[in-house]
């Protein structure tokens, strides 16, 4: 376990919201950087230079940043190995993990963002994720297999991923919110984790509503 504290580079409704639910799911010491991305604050130099993308989620650990939801979450995962939510070398788990976590942002996301941003699909061999049809089905399949969690019957950081990944798409109605994907959603959602951070976020927009008038 690490002694040394996290700087999470955060925003309250954004893709951060994973990792805020996975640093209480590993029980991480952790401070919290809050931008106003409404405000514009990733675009300012003192962010730029953690994130040239201007893009949160990101952390800050031993002097040393990660970028990119997925990324963050496989370090985390990795760095307390004894929270039990990484599946480790030589674990028949580890392959299908990393599968997913990789899949999330080279394939889910840009599928999902693609069609709803209605773009003219590309042809199949030159699309990265082949088509969305396929995707959602692949990503359907998997849910449906979910029993109880992404991995089979372990909780773990691909839980935090896809549970918080489907709770945002479906929310925006750019994913179809199925019994079985609700009821997954669910299984991720009920846990104090997830309380805790939706709660978390939840004060911050209070407080930052409060503080505008
Ligand atoms: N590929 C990045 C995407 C991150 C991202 O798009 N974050 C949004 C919030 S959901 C952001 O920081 N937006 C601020 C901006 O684009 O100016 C990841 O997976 O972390």
């Amino acid at each position: 376990m690490t002694d040394d504290r996290i700087t999470f580079h955060y925003a309250p409704q954004s893709r951060a919201f994973a990792i805020r639910v996975l640093l209480e799911e590993l029980g991480a010491p952790y401070d919290l950087h809050a931008l106003d991305i409404r405000a514009g604050d990733q675009m300012k130099p003192d962010y730029l230079s953690v994130n040239p993308m201007g893009k949160v989620p990101a952390i800050s650990h031993r002097g040393i940043v990660v970028t990119e939801q997925a990324a963050v979450a496989l370090y985390l995962g990795d760095l307390f190995p004894e929270a039990g939510l990484t599946p480790g070398i030589g674990d028949p788990r580890r392959g299908p993990y990393l599968r997913w976590m990789v899949f999330y942002g080279s394939s889910f996301e840009p599928a999902l963002v693609d069609h709803a941003m209605k773009r003219p699909s590309l042809p199949r061999f030159t699309a990265p994720y082949a088509d969305y049809e396929t995707v959602v089905a692949v990503v359907n399949e998997q849910v449906r297999r979910a029993t109880p969690f992404w991995l089979g019957e372990r909780f773990s950081v691909a839980d935090v991923l896809w549970g918080t990944a489907l709770a945002w798409v479906t929310s925006f109605g750019i994913y179809e919110k199925t019994p079985e994907v609700a009821a997954y959603i669910e299984r991720v959602a009920s846990r104090p984790a997830f309380r805790k951070a939706q709660a978390d976020e939840a004060a911050l927009i209070a407080s930052r509503a409060a503080a505008a008038g």
